[in-house]
């Protein structure tokens, strides 16, 4: 298939609010400096139905949607170093190019080379690798869920391609339909450890979904007290908590995550993603007290730096992931798996691509 067009299937979303629907597509090779993957797993994140439901300010459609997959390498293009055919991979969402400004800072895990074009839902060149019939199907952040068939042959493969510097290669022993979670979720609640807590701090996270879980195990991992009922919290921890999160994208949660915080010192870390148009606000008071509102993506990670280590704790059991996955759907059924994350019962759902 190397240097070919791949024709597949692919579940679109043609519009805000609409349902995906799968759709024959094709996927053009990678050009230099970008990896074709075959996904094997994908994850189904909250942002995946924040764009699909039109509250992304940066939604743009027609898109193909999915960011927390595992797959393995299919081709390569001109100039790739990092990644070779058969690697077991992980695409990121955050970029880590080593390069530019952000990376070379050393004070983020944030990188500039392609993150205008991703939001954009393009490729680092302003193109696209998707395509229905000539019309151009945007990429989401990294991923691609689809499930397709080469050309006169029953194999069902299924391809994406992102840049280089968004792709890692982890290790072959690591199950891809449960470490898929890395590439969004689980890593994302490593945000705790970004605030290098010391042992004893006491951890608030609003918001219980994958994000939200995985950061109270990693505080208790990490030797601190994890609590996540707010009206307990002030009284419980006399005068408020040293860390908070907010994982649910709600700004009234986030302002109360943050008033939450002791004064003083209470650090209070925004984590979910708010829709179009939302503002926090707070007294500016709590800020002149001593608490410190910040943010993070991608919990601070650098993915190709980091994420191979992260796939090493998590097969020597430090870093939980499998109990995450509460439902699993097959492509065909994928819309169900957006369902699923309304229903309150599902931490995540991978689908099977
Ligand atoms: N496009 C949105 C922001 C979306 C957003 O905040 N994305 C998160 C990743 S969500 C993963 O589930 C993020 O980390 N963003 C960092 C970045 O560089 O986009 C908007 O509001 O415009
Ligand atoms: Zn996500």
């Amino acid at each position: 298939t190397s240097g070919k067009v791949i024709k597949c299937k692919a579940a679109v979303c043609w519009g805000a609010g609409e349902r995906l629907k799968i759709e024959n597509i094709e996927v053009e090779p990678p050009r230099a400096h970008e990896v074709r993957i075959k996904i094997l797993y994908s994850g189904i994140c909250h942002t995946d139905e924040y764009t699909r439901s039109g509250a992304d300010p940066e939604g743009a459609f027609p898109i193909i949607l999915g960011h927390e997959g595992g797959g393995v390498v299919e081709s390569v293009g001109e100039g790739v170093t990092s990644v070779k055919v058969g690697d077991h991979v992980i695409p990121l969402y955050t970029a880590e190019c080593r390069e530019c400004k952000f990376c070379k800072s050393g004070k983020t895990n944030l990188c500039g080379k392609v993150r205008t074009t991703q939001g954009q839902g393009l490729m680092p060149d302003k193109t696209s690798r998707f395509s229905i019939n000539g019309q151009q199907i945007l990429h989401f952040v990294c991923v691609f869920n689809s499930r397709f068939q080469v050309d006169g042959s029953f194999d069902i493969l299924q391809y994406t391609v992102v840049a280089d510097v968004s792709v890692v290669a982890i290790d072959k022993k690591a199950p891809l339909e449960k470490v898929c979670l890395l590439g969004c979720g689980i890593t994302t609640a490593g945000a705790l450890l970004q605030n290098n807590p010391a042992s004893g701090s006491t951890v608030a996270v609003f918001g219980c979904g994958c994000v939200g879980l995985s950061s109270i195990n990693t505080a208790k991992q990490s030797g601190h007290h994890a609590q996540t009922d707010p009206g307990y919290l002030v009284e419980l921890t006399d005068g408020g908590l040293d860390f908070t999160f907010d994982a649910t994208g709600n700004v009234d949660v986030m302002r109360a995550a943050l008033e939450a915080c002791h004064k003083g010192w209470g650090i209070s870390t925004v984590i979910g993603v708010a829709a179009a148009g939302k503002e926090i606000s707070t007294r500016p008071f709590q800020l002149v007290t001593g608490r410190v509102w910040r943010g993070t993506a991608f919990g601070g990670v650098k993915g190709r730096t980091e994420l191979p280590g992260i796939v090493e704790d998590y097969l020597q059991g430090k870093v939980k992931v499998d109990e995450y996955v509460t439902h699993e759907f097959d492509f065909a059924d994928i819309n169900n798996g957006f369902d699923a994350m309304h229903a309150g019962d599902c931490i995540r759902a991978v689908v099977d691509v």
